[in-house]
């Protein structure tokens, strides 16, 4: 599989924001997709942030499979981890957010209140990838559009303090992406759910990825979107011209317009067309 490539140099700077406010922080929410917990994960986040307390929050919940999100949060929270799993766009997280920060603060909490201090509002830094609905969610917490939202990466530029409770404020931050990924599956997870910009991206093989990872975890979704007998995830092009025919993605006097196909694939993958979708499975502890 052909590794994907991109630019890391903006990405160095989002870094160093991260660095430069983490001692005015109590405590960092990493955001993951919940569709791509392993992907989506930054390893280089434990050495950016040191010893600072982190809960993770596996956003777009309403995205992936709802077993799956339940087996991430329970293999969290059994490896001593706080998690929260959220959907940003409905309902209000807020009151889960604050019990869940205030229990892996609950050390700092109660040292400052042994040392006398009073009872103080909590502050947060908000990391993730690009797109993984930083903004969205505290735009939600919030209760208002206090930060710039879109449905591609690289939305926020600058970093922004929202307070979303009296007892809670929170730091928006650019997504962050890391200079190399290790594993090419990785690379590809990320473009698969729009984390890299698709206009760098060699989009066929992205797409082929996306056929190969649907067929395999879950059969018959294809089939049954593009009203299909049977896809061969191995014959790409036949798959792109009978979807591209069943769906009118046709240049007059060319045959199939595979652009449109692409994007009409990646389109369907990215909005829940093919169900609530989950490609990386929470490791078994050991335990039920
Ligand atoms: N379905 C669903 N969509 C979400 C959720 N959270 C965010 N989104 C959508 O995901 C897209 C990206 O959201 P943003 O909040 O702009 O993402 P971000 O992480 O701030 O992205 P950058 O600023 O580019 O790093 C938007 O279209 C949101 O509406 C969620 O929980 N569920
Ligand atoms: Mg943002």
């Amino acid at each position: 599989m052909k590794q994907i490539q991109w630019f890391p140099g903006h990405m160095a700077k989002a870094r160093r924001l991260v660095e430069e406010k983490l001692g005015l922080v109590d405590i960092v929410f990493e955001l993951l997709d919940a569709r791509i917990p392993v992907s989506s994960a930054n390893p280089m986040l434990g050495e950016i942030i040191k010893n600072k307390p982190r809960l993770i929050i596996l956003n777009k919940a309403d995205l992936a499979d709802p077993k799956d999100v339940a087996d991430w949060i329970g293999h969290f929270r059994r490896n001593g981890r706080a998690a929260v799993a959220t959907n940003s766009l409905t309902g209000d997280p807020k009151p889960e957010i604050i019990r869940e920060a205030r229990i892996a603060l609950r050390e700092q909490l109660a040292k400052d209140i042994e040392r006398g201090m009073q009872e103080r509002s909590i502050r947060a830094l908000v990391v993730g990838i690009p797109n993984v609905g930083k903004s969205q969610f505290i735009n939600r917490l919030a209760g208002r559009s206090a930060t710039q939202t879109g449905d591609k990466p690289g939305i926020t530029k600058k970093q922004q303090y929202v307070r979303v409770a009296d007892e809670l404020e929170l730091l928006d931050n650019p997504g962050i992406l890391w200079p190399k990924f290790d594993d090419p599956n990785v690379g590809m997870n990320l473009a698969l759910l729009g984390s890299i910009k698709d206009e760098i991206l060699p989009l066929e093989e992205v797409v082929q990825a996306g056929i190969r990872l649907l067929h395999r975890d879950y059969p018959g979704v294809l089939e049954a979107r593009y009203s299909l007998e049977h896809v061969n995830p191995d014959d790409f092009v036949g798959t792109l011209d009978a979807i591209g025919r069943r769906r009118g993605c046709l240049i007059a006097g060319h045959g199939i317009d595979y652009e449109r196909v692409i994007r009409l694939f990646l389109y369907d993958l990215r909005n829940q067309k093919f169900g609530c979708i989950t490609f990386e499975k929470a490791p078994v502890d050991g335990r039920v």
